[in-house]
């Protein structure tokens, strides 16, 4: 387990986050930082009282500044503003550069998982301004979109969602990419089971997962399963795993493509990103990733930071 961990954000996401934590013992302490003042602290005594029943002991803190942060070895983003009504995308991306000097400043050595929205921008920002390695700023969002691709596909083929070995790469968004081609179920291609029909609706509806769930919510987004697919995150590099995950990394020339972050298979260990691992994907499926790409080079180029 780590000394501490620093979760920025305590709204859902956020708060769920550091439960999870705290309930998988990931670290002796859990740090949720917020602007609203009460809101982290009172998150974070309830959430420390549930130790006893739920059999952690670790300590849950709430702040609304970072000084409690401090040396912190892992820090989850998930705060930052939404867009309003006349914001620009250089007002995001400044206010959201603020929250991320904050860590540079207090966690100079943390290994950072984003979570905030638009989460490809978010990341490359995150590493602009803290210049830490591309080890250490890595995005959660494939696992997110791959257990949802799981999980509708489980209920196609009706079978345990723990029997189908995906992963979904790209940006998270519209042009997010699932590989059909390396999906399996138990071993077997998952095209011998369902027809391209049903394969494409279960596609879009990955693709517009988080769409779906806000508009049940209407005034919310997700927050059960980003959380979850976070602390997956989180424990692989905690419990020092090299688990291979999709995931926001900052490219180098893999899969042909540079000075982004996109969603590609990823190493993780107590490092950090350990290696992002090139695989063999289908031509329409190399294609789906480098139009994913651009999109992401074009809204990073609409923000300055
Ligand atoms: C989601 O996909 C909002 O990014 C979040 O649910």
């Amino acid at each position: 387990m780590l000394n501490k961990i620093t979760v920025v954000g305590a709204g859902n996401v956020g708060a769920t986050v550091a439960q999870r934590l705290a309930e998988q013992e990931l670290a002796r302490t859990v740090v949720m930082v917020d602007v609203v003042e009460g809101l982290p602290q009172g998150k974070a005594l309830d959430q420390w009282q549930s130790g006893p029943i739920e059999g952690f002991d670790t300590r849950v803190v709430g702040a609304n500044d970072y000084g409690v942060a401090a040396g912190s070895e892992l820090v989850v983003v998930t705060a930052g503003i939404a867009r309003k009504p006349g914001m620009s995308r250089d007002d995001l991306a400044r206010t959201n550069a603020g929250i991320v000097k904050q860590l540079k400043q207090h966690c100079s050595q943390a290994i950072v998982v984003v979570v905030s929205n638009p989460l490809d921008v978010m990341c490359w920002v995150t590493k602009q301004v803290t210049g830490f390695p591309r080890e250490r700023v890595i995005g959660m969002a494939g696992v997110l979109d791959t257990a949802r691709f799981r999980a509708f596909l489980a209920d196609a083929v009706r079978v345990s969602v723990e029997d189908i070995d995906a992963m979904v790469l790209g940006g998270h968004g519209d042009t997010m990419v699932p590989l059909i081609s390396h999906t399996t179920v138990s071993g077997i291609p998952v095209a011998q089971l369902l027809d391209r029909a049903t394969l494409d609706q279960i596609v879009q509806r990955t693709r517009d997962g988080g769409a779906e769930i806000v508009g049940h919510l209407k005034t919310g987004s997700a927050f059960y399963a980003p959380s979850a697919a976070v602390v997956q995150m989180v424990e692989a590099i905690v419990r020092d795993k090299h688990r291979l995950l999709p995931c926001a990394a900052w490219v180098e020339g893999e899969y042909g493509l540079s000075g982004m972050y996109v969603g590609v298979p990823c190493k993780l260990a107590r490092g950090g990103l350990e290696q992002i691992v090139e695989i063999e994907l289908a031509a329409d499926e190399r294609a789906a990733l480098r139009k994913s790409a651009e999109q992401v080079n074009e809204s990073m180029a609409a923000v300055k930071i």
